[in-house]
């Protein structure tokens, strides 16, 4: 293990083995869509840090140099050994659904999505197969960022129900043997939350260190450079709370401005929140998907964020709270305060950390979370989610096949392709939709075939694909609203809508259509879930590429105690030849129908010959 401190002439060899520096170069390849053969490069690897900025052509300068060997020392963890059997463990072996309750289902015709209306299609979830069920916010909230803006934890939102109708969901579900995961939102609450009013108000008030304040006139500008996910600057003056100077204060705000970001510094506040949490699990609740949990931790002073870093990510100030310097240390004080003894999974949302940093937040022995959704598999090297391109489905055979042969058996990852903050994947690989079911069809085979625990987002195992907004008040999405805004003045009407149709979080967000008609789609899905609950190969199986992740067709092996299973998946819209397969197997499930060569968008399964019980 390597203990010395980095600097600008660290070689770029030792920073590719330091996880975090790892993560953070694979980061910025893909961000700049170069191949990633180039750190593989010898001759790149024994070249020093301080080359960087000339060997990216100025890309990235002297000061990220610096940033860097500085994150670097600030992170000297390692992961440990994962060479042992993975552990089998229920939140491993199941199939979670993703529930955006304000568009699922509507039980009193109000037009919104409610919790009688999940508590309605509970039959038809189990039918599908799924074991938990993930809802995105439930509780009291203004609505500003539809939920994740909460103005009460212990409360839940009146169009969507009473306490009394979520207690009888998780009492539903229990009942079928299935789970129920909430959206833990700790790394910001509403501006109409208690604590933040009353910071507000009184200067003495212990709730002023809740949050991110700092004193100071409008004029004098924000305290320091950050922009907000949703556009514009990261901090909002509050003219109306009370300071000895009477000049307001500043809040710091990473998404909107009515989300005020907490400060984890304070352990008043960190005590309140494990308290928060335990009450929830004293009711029944089966864990927590913990929105954006790798921002919690801050650089202390918030310094300025870095203007190359923000130029090339789209957002300032990220390097002081992707992966903030206290990150590892809350969550495991998180885990020990709020739910060490209770049996629950916890999920963290962590946009940004790659696949070595997420080994270090997901590590059993760790004590941390059990598994991360990282992002980087959803657009190809180079794009941004407002991006108009079609997504080349060979990146994702590349990179979910770095994931699956480096994580280790220690760690455990989470498989989506959906969620309320991104378009629908059919739409993204094809836009004319010509083979939006096949496609469905593959895409859902390739990840409930992979080692991980999938999560399927409402609609997706029908198939959905984008909606056509022909309209800027067909869109209601906060960060859609501001990007439209934002663009407008630059490339005019036609090209910002057409960013939307790209890319708004909308898509996803969207009324399910309820009708009893068979979906195909979903009979596939059905299917799929049903093997993989069956046959534990299918979750716990190491996973073995038998063609060149990249290459036109993939195939990939997962065998555990003597059972094989093979699948092959036609990433192209052409016909392809097939490829040889190992011997003793058979056909299970093919989509569509098989021919002799390979059919546009295959998806095909092979399981054992001897197999006896059929997924029917
Ligand atoms: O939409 C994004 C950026 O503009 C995503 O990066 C997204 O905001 C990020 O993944 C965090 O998402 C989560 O926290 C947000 C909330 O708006 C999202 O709906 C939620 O999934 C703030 O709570
Ligand atoms: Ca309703």
């Amino acid at each position: 293990m390597k203990t010395t401190a980095f600097t600008p002439d660290s070689r770029l060899r030792d920073v590719l083995a330091h996880p975090v520096g790892n993560d953070v170069v694979t980061k910025v390849l893909l961000q700049l869509g170069a191949p990633e053969w180039v750190v593989l490069n010898p001759v790149v690897a024994s070249l020093r840090l301080k080359a960087l900025p000339g060997l990216s052509r100025g890309l990235v300068d002297r000061r990220f140099v610096d940033d860097l060997a500085r994150f670097l020392n600030q992170h000297p963890d390692r992961p440990g050994d994962s060479s042992g059997e993975p552990e089998r463990l229920w939140w491993k072996q199941a199939v979670v659904y993703q529930i955006y309750p304000r568009t699922f289902c509507d039980s009193n015709g109000d037009g919104i999505g409610d919790l009688p209306g999940i508590l309605s299609k509970l039959d038809w979830l189990q039918e599908l197969g799924v074991d938990v069920v993930w809802l995105s916010p439930v509780y009291d909230s203004p609505g500003d960022d539809n939920g994740y803006d909460i103005r009460d934890y212990q409360s839940v939102l009146k169009e969507f129900g009473t306490l009394e109708d979520l207690d009888s969901l998780t009492h539903a579900l229990h009942e079928r043997g299935m789970k129920l995961i909430l959206d833990l939102v700790i790394n910001h609450t509403s501006d109409e939350h208690r604590w933040f009013q009353q910071a507000l108000a009184e200067p003495q008030s212990p709730y002023r260190e809740y949050y991110h304040l700092r004193e100071g006139a409008a004029a004098d500008g924000p305290p320091n450079n950050w922009t907000s996910f949703f556009g514009g600057s990261a901090w909002r003056h509050f003219p109306e709370a009370k300071t000895a100077g009477g000049q307001g204060l500043w809040g710091l705000h990473l998404f909107s401005s009515k989300q005020m970001d907490l400060n984890w510094e304070s352990s008043a506040m960190r005590a309140d929140v494990y308290q928060m949490v335990r009450w929830w699990l004293a009711r029944g609740i089966d864990g927590f998907r913990l929105d954006v949990i790798n921002q919690i931790s801050k650089q202390p002073g918030l310094p300025d964020g870095s203007p190359t870093i923000g130029a090339m990510m789209g957002y300032t100030g990220i390097e002081h709270y992707f992966y903030g310097p206290r990150l590892h240390e809350h969550l495991k004080e998180l885990r020990r305060e709020a739910w060490d003894g209770h049996d629950v999974m916890a999920v963290g949302e962590t946009p940004g950390p790659g696949l070595q940093m997420s080994r270090l937040l997901t590590a059993s022995e760790r004590r941390e979370l059990d598994l991360v959704f990282n992002f980087d598999h959803l657009e190809n090297p180079g794009k941004v989610r407002f991006d108009t391109y079609r997504y080349n489905l060979r990146f994702l055979a590349r990179q979910w096949s770095r994931w699956q042969l480096g994580l280790g058996n220690n760690a455990w990852n989470s498989l989506f392709l959906e969620n309320h903050d991104n378009p629908r994947m059919v739409s993204k690989v094809e836009p004319e939709l010509t083979h939006r079911e096949d496609i469905a069809r593959l895409l859902g085979l390739f990840q409930l075939t992979l080692r991980g625990t999938p999560f399927l987002f409402q609609g997706q195992e029908l198939g959905m694909a984008n909606t056509v907004f022909t309209s800027l008040d067909q869109v209601k999405d906060i960060e859609s609203r501001n990007k439209y805004a934002e663009l407008l003045p630059q490339v005019g009407h036609e090209k910002a809508l057409q960013a939307l149709n790209s890319g708004s979080r909308d898509h996803g967000r969207v009324p399910l259509p309820w009708n009893e008609e068979t979906n195909s789609v979903r009979e596939f899905f059905r299917r799929v879930i049903a093997l993989r609950r069956e046959h534990l190969a299918l979750v716990y199986g190491p996973f073995v590429p038998l063609t060149r992740p990249g290459s036109n067709v993939f195939v990939y092996q997962r065998e555990a105690e003597g059972e094989a299973w093979v699948v092959v998946l036609n990433l192209t819209g052409k016909p392809q030849p097939r490829p040889r397969l190992p011997g003793g197997l058979k056909l299970v499930l093919a989509s569509p129908s098989a021919t002799s060569r390979l059919p546009a968008w295959a998806a095909e399964l092979w399981g054992p010959v001897g197999l006896t019980n059929s997924p029917d």
